[in-house]
């Protein structure tokens, strides 16, 4: 018979003195390794709270398994605290990303069928393929810029203006000309709002909601007015797009973007439509951005992989003659290349889940309504379950046995990523162009370590070379 729910292992008695080593430890930004330090202080499970907040921490594939297959029609995860806080406080609706119960569930369903589904994301591919190739043309500008044949930068806001450009595209079927040399003052205003809304999260995640307000911290004040910047830009995009929809009211056959689908479906009510819009687009950019800095410098510093997968880019591209849908049905090695990344570098440093039922982990009782989190950047880099974790080798993953519940880096479940499809189009084409446009080097011997900031970013700027081909 398995072993109760107290004799679990790990400090997790002692709630507030916790948070105060945490602190101490400068554990808002080292969250990632202090994980891997307890898993190897406690083995593959262990309990811990952090303040009020208490969770069972897990890394093994088979206990993510048990944990998502008794995850019910409501999954919830971690609710993180000042994002609730801020809508409660500003009185704005939530999104998907905060909702409950049923209300989350019709939301998300009506959702998953423009964001998720196989029938509409054929219609993403021309509008995230554009921006690509834009990209690309403004890359060759600044290598001719140079005179050397070549461009060397931190490509940090270069790729957050990409990816909000990206997204936009598919939620508004419009271009905000991002990719420009003079961009909107306001786009880079809510581009900016954006990381100072994920850096202002962390010291705050575990002081609930109702606490956050009234402690009116410099930390909360910059949160706040973050998630104001936010929500005003996303609203003026949503506005102008109403504006256009009601005036011409000419219904073309052409695909339009999310939003005037669902204002025509007229499902949801306008609220809502705007809450997931902004949700969305803030989700948007540093998610897709900092994949696409990781995987470029995964692929500077082995050229190998870098060259095979040129191979394959250009082999794809000769066989479906151009037919970019096509190609994208014949790039297994990219798409291993992107799971391979987020095994490395994960966006989110756990994924998490209450437990419906009470179920068994390793052998303990786990009481229903527990908050569970894998740890998948623990898991990503344990040599119990990926060989030579510290290699980035995307083949790995058209090689192994078994990739039961390893490649989690979107979430699993009806609750998964809302935007999966979106941003895997999006670095699938970003990549594709950029393999057959550059060389991509980086200064050798560089060491870049991992900074979190809410979710999970390098600890110094990675600076890329990209080279004409
Ligand atoms: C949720 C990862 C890009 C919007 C999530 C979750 C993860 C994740 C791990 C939690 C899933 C779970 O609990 O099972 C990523 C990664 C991205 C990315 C790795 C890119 C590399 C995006 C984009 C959007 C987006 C581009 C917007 C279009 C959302 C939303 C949720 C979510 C709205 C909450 C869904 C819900 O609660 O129903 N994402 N994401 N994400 N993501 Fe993403
Ligand atoms: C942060 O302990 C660490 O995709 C916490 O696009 C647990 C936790 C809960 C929810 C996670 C969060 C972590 C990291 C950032 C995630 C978020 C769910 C969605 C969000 C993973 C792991 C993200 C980045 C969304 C953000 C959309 C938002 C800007 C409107």
């Amino acid at each position: 018979v398995a072993r109760s729910f107290s004799e679990l292992p790990g400090n997790w008695r002692t709630g507030w003195l916790n948070l105060f080593h945490f602190w101490q430890e400068g554990g808002f930004h080292n969250v990632h390794n202090i994980m891997i330090h307890k898993f190897q202080k406690f083995g593959p499970i262990y309990r811990e709270k952090l303040g009020l907040y208490q969770s069972v921490n897990i890394i093994n594939p088979e206990d993510a398994a048990t944990l998502f297959k008794s995850e019910g029609n409501y999954p919830e995860r971690f609710m993180v605290p000042p994002w609730m806080a801020y809508r409660d406080f500003r009185n704005k609706p939530y999104g998907v990303l905060l909702k409950k119960g049923e209300a989350w569930r019709s939301d998300r369903l009506i959702l998953n069928k423009e964001v998720l589904s196989l029938q509409v994301i054929d219609c993403f591919v021309p509008l995230l393929n554009e921006v690509s190739e834009d990209f690309v043309k403004r890359v060759r500008v600044q290598i001719e810029k140079s005179g050397r044949g070549r461009w060397t930068a931190d490509l940090t806001n270069e790729l957050f203006r990409f990816a909000l450009e990206s997204v936009c595209n598919v939620l508004y079927g419009a271009r905000l000309g991002l990719l420009q040399d003079l961009i909107d003052p306001e786009a880079q205003n809510f581009i900016d709002a954006v990381t100072l809304m994920f850096h202002t999260t962390s010291p705050m995640l575990y002081i609930p909601p109702s606490v956050l307000c009234r402690i009116n911290s410099k930390t909360w004040r910059d949160h706040v007015q973050s998630w104001d910047v936010i929500f005003r830009h996303a609203d003026k995009c949503i506005q102008n797009i109403y504006r256009e929809l009601r005036l011409d009211r000419k219904s073309t056959k052409e695909y339009t973007g999310i939003l005037s689908s669902l204002l025509v479906q007229d499902k949801l009510p306008i609220d809502d439509i705007k809450a997931n819009m902004t949700e969305m687009m803030a989700g948007g950019v540093d998610t897709t951005s900092m994949t696409l800095q990781w995987a470029m410098f995964e692929l500077a510093r082995t050229p190998v992989v870098q060259e095979q997968l040129r191979a394959e880019i250009f082999a794809a591209r000769q066989a479906a003659q151009g037919n970019i849908l096509k190609m994208l049905k014949a790039i297994r090695l990219l798409k291993a290349v992107i799971k391979e990344t987020l095994r490395l570098h994960p966006v989110a440093v756990t994924l998490q889940r209450y437990t419906t039922q009470e179920i068994i982990l390793q052998d303990y009782f786990i009481p229903a309504k527990t908050l569970v989190q894998v740890g998948i950047y623990a898991m990503g880099r344990d040599p119990k379950f990926f060989t030579k974790p510290e290699l980035f080798d995307p083949a790995r993953w058209l090689k192994m046995d078994s990739t039961y519940f390893k490649g989690l880096g979107f979430g699993f479940g009806p609750r998964q990523c809302l935007g999966r499809r979106i941003a895997e189009l999006e670095m699938q084409l970003f990549l594709i162009h950029m393999l057959e446009n550059f060389k991509i080097e980086t200064k050798r011997g560089v060491d870049i370590g991992t900074k979190f900031d809410l979710i999970l970013i390098p600890d110094k700027p990675i600076c890329l070379t990209l080279r004409a081909l």
